[in-house]
This record gives C-alpha cells, structure tokens and sequence, in this order.
C-alpha cells in the first residue's frame, strides 16, 4: 500500500530511501512567523543564526508566496523540504505530522518515509462548526479540536458562541450576558464563556495553525440566552426564564422592540474588535414564530449592522429569503428542505458552504440506538459523511458560488471531550477529504483503508473515537 495520507494528495510518489528520524537533534528553517509553531508542532529547535551544531536530519519550510493552499513536500536521506505559501506551509506541516506519526511499513512512528508530495486543495473553505452554546466547551477542548484540524487540513473553526442554553462570548458593553447567561446550559450544568482574552488566545492559536475563526452570535431566534440575561429584549419587558431543554424555534428578538437594533450595534461592534477574519456568523435559522416581513426585515437589519462594523455576514440557509449584500456567505444545512431559495440567491451572486445535515452533521447519531446524537437528518455513518459531491448536492447551484464545505457538531447530547471526539472521529477525516481532494482521487474502501491507519494515533493523543464497522469492520 502507498502512504495513508488523509486526505489523499493530489500527487504522492513513495521514492526509495531511507526514513528520515525527526528528533531533538533536527534542526528547522522556517519564516519567522511559522517557526514556533511548526517546533511546537515537530518537536524539533529551531535553527538559530550562527552557530548550526552538527545536525542528524533537517526540515526546511521555505514560502514561495503561493496562494490558494498548494504546497510541494519531499522527504529523503535526512532532509525534509516543504515549499508552499503561507496556507500551503500549514497544510504541509499537517502532511508531515501525519508522516511521522502514522506506524507505517516504511516508516516507524517518528520517521518520515522517503516520498515527494504535490498537493492543492479542490476548495478554499474547509470548516467545523462547533456548538458551545448548548453544552460549553472551554479553551482546553477547543484547542485540541484545532489540532485535530490542523492535522487534516480544515482552516476554518465556526464557533456557535450564543443559543436559548447559554451566552458564551464576553461583550464588554453587555457584561449581563456573560454573567448571567454564562452559567446555564442544557441539562442544567454549570455552563461557562470565553471571556475576550481566551478568545484572543484561540484566534491566535487557530491562526497559527492555518485556521481562521468564524463567530457566530445567533439572531433573531435561538436567543433566549439574551432574554433571560436582559430584560428590555423582552416584549414585557420582564426577563425571560433560562432555558436548560433542547426544543428550537421558540424564542425571538423583535425587530421593532426600540431595545433589540442598539443590542445587535453593541454585540457585533464588540465581537468584530475580537474578529480579526472577515467574517461574523448571524445565525438566521429555526426562527418558526416570526412572519416572512418581519423576518427579513431583521436579516436585513443584522447584514447591516456588519457591514457597518466592517465584516462580511454568514448566515444559515433560511436567510437566502431576505435581501443579501454582495459579500453574504450562506451556509445550507436543512438536507429536508428545497435548497431553490439558496440556488436564488447564488444566482444573484451569494457564496454558499455546504453543511447538509444527512451528510456532515457530526451530532447525528451513527446508527439507531447510538447513545451519542440526534437522528433528524437521518443516521449518519462514515460512509455517508464521505460518498457524495459537493458541486452534485444541490446542482442547480452555479458551481462557482461553492466555496467549500463545514461539518457541525451541535452539542444538545454531547457533554464531554470524549463524547466530542467520538461524534468528529472517523466523520470528521472524511468531511476533510471531501472538502481537500479531487473527487475523481476519491474511493471509500481506499480511504476506509488509511483512515483505519490512523487509529493509533489518535489513541496516542488521547482522542475517543467510533469504531465504525466500516472502517474497522
Ligand atoms: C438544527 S442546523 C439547528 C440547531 C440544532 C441542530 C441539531 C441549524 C442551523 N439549527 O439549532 O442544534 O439542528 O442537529
């Protein structure tokens, strides 16, 4: 078997030679800004000026200003090249932690075997979302799921940061949110947030890993954290009661409560001075009490509230009805649903992220009677999350407005790290090579075949993981 690298390369050519062992005694050439980080990530020093003591093997990054994420590795007789842009380092130090890690014929854990690697990714956006909202998932789990990331060449992180359950983002010009609705969640449980300084932290170590974070901060519905932390965004004008169940689609915002435009100005002034990616998530989904014109109307209020903060919305698929500026992401979701309103607004020059529930929503359950997830959008195995398309999913869409392709992991069942790593894992490399490779590269029982490969390293990092029978069976 050739090397079970996931996702697949585009061009991978095992050369003869022998593996090259990274230890403490190899030494790294790499821009400044990538050179602590792909240490950390290696386990190697990196080379200093002047004196270059004698060395058993090297890795040299060299950036050739590329764009679009394409690099070029080789490995062979104690060096290691990558060559790439900035994107394309990131995903090449992804490659060689998986070549140095996986337990192969070739080349035993901490060696990379001889082999010159071509590869480019088929779409520019890669991403996971993550429910924080429904069961809080601090700095700690949020950091090992960046590695899992980094590892498989995703580069986008959507954080779901605010639902009915809970408000998980520190706004300092709305301190009650936090600290009232900080502390619920579903089931119950203590719950928590990101104060502004932890989400600094993971933008920067997202970004050091090649992975932009998207916020999201869900509106008009899905906001009873809101109602209950502040009473004025009630149409009573009493706080609503917190929120520790699961049913969607009750709670809203009014577009003409004179409170609820000054709240959106604050919340996403506030989450833009935090943002330094172009984009800010607006939610838009499951509001099932609010009449069509009232609705639009506050999707177009939320896209100019952005606009005005100098970011570019996302939103979820529902909101393709409303009016959208040119710069609008929309992300489908609903598998269930007629994707022609979001074919519209892509004729009219709308980017779309693919994130059909039936295929890459990592909540749902992987068989009936799994103790993990839900099962709305059906039951959800590898398979399913690998054996499609994305350009095919919806094909009235101009090909051209598919940007790439976002799992979601919402959380109303999931409670632990374990229980996370367990929904993503063996789902979450399969959604990876959807989105990085060629389709006319890509064959389940071949990827079944690697992914299994990878079992051991995941055990190493202490990641749970489903032993779906069809990749383990
Ligand atoms: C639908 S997907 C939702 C979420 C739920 C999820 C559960 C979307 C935009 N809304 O509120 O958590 O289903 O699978």
């Amino acid at each position: 078997m050739s090397l079970p690298l996931v996702p697949v390369p585009t061009e991978m050519t095992p050369t003869d030679g022998a593996p090259t062992v990274l230890s403490s005694a190899t030494l790294l050439t790499a821009p400044a800004e990538l050179a602590a980080h792909a240490s950390a990530v290696l386990g190697v020093p990196v080379q200093t000026e002047g004196g270059t003591p004698e060395a058993s093997s090297a890795v040299v990054l060299l950036d050739d200003g590329r764009t679009g994420g394409g690099y070029s590795l080789s490995a062979a007789a104690g060096r290691v090249e990558i060559t790439g842009g900035r994107a394309g380092l990131h995903r090449g130090l992804g490659t060689l932690a998986q070549l140095r890690d996986l337990d192969l014929p070739q080349a035993p854990v901490g060696t990379v075997p001889a082999v010159r690697i071509a590869d480019e990714p088929r779409f520019g956006h890669r991403g996971l979302m993550i429910d924080i909202a429904r069961h809080f998932f601090g700095v700690a789990s949020l950091e090992r799921v960046i590695d899992l990331m980094a590892l498989y060449g995703l580069n986008v992180l959507h954080l779901h940061l605010t639902d009915d359950q809970g408000w998980r983002i520190e706004s300092p010009s709305r301190p009650e949110l936090t600290e009232i609705s900080g502390r619920t969640e579903a089931g119950g449980g203590e719950g928590g947030f990101l104060t502004t300084a932890d989400f600094t932290g993971l933008v920067g170590y997202a970004a050091d890993r090649g992975i932009e974070v998207i916020p999201e901060i869900d509106m008009p519905g899905h906001c009873n954290a809101a109602l209950h932390a502040i009473p004025a965004l009630n149409e009573s004008g009493e706080a609503a009661p917190e929120n520790t169940g699961t049913d969607v689609g009750f709670s809203m915002l009014r577009l003409d409560n004179p409170a609820t435009a000054p709240f959106l100005d604050d919340v996403f002034t506030d989450l833009a001075a935090l943002t330094p990616g172009q984009y800010l998530h607006v939610g838009g989904d499951e509001v099932w009490k609010m009449g069509e014109e009232e609705y639009s109307g506050f999707i177009e209020l939320l896209t100019r509230v952005v606009a005005e903060t100098g970011k570019s919305p996302m939103l979820w698929g529902e909101a393709a009805v409303a009016g959208l500026p040119g710069d609008a992401l929309i992300q489908l979701w609903d598998s269930n649903k007629d994707p022609g309103p979001i074919v519209a607004a892509a004729e009219q020059g709308a980017k779309v992220v693919l994130s059909p529930g039936k295929r890459v929503y990592l909540d749902m359950q992987y068989h009936e009677g799994y103790p993990l997830g839900q099962h709305w959008a059906g039951y959800v195995e590898t398979r399913d999350s690998y054996e499609w398309d994305p350009l095919e999913y919806a094909p009235a869409l101009p090909a051209e407005s598919v940007v790439g392709v976002e799992a979601a992991l919402w959380t109303e069942t999931i409670a632990t790290d374990d229980d996370l790593s367990t929904m993503l894992l063996p789902r979450l490399a399969a959604v990876a090579e959807v989105a990085w490779s060629a389709q006319e590269q890509r064959d389940f029982d071949d990827f079944a075949a690697r992914v299994r490969a990878h079992a051991g390293l995941w055990r190493d990092r202490g990641y749970a993981f489903h032993e779906s029978p069809q990749v383990f069976g």
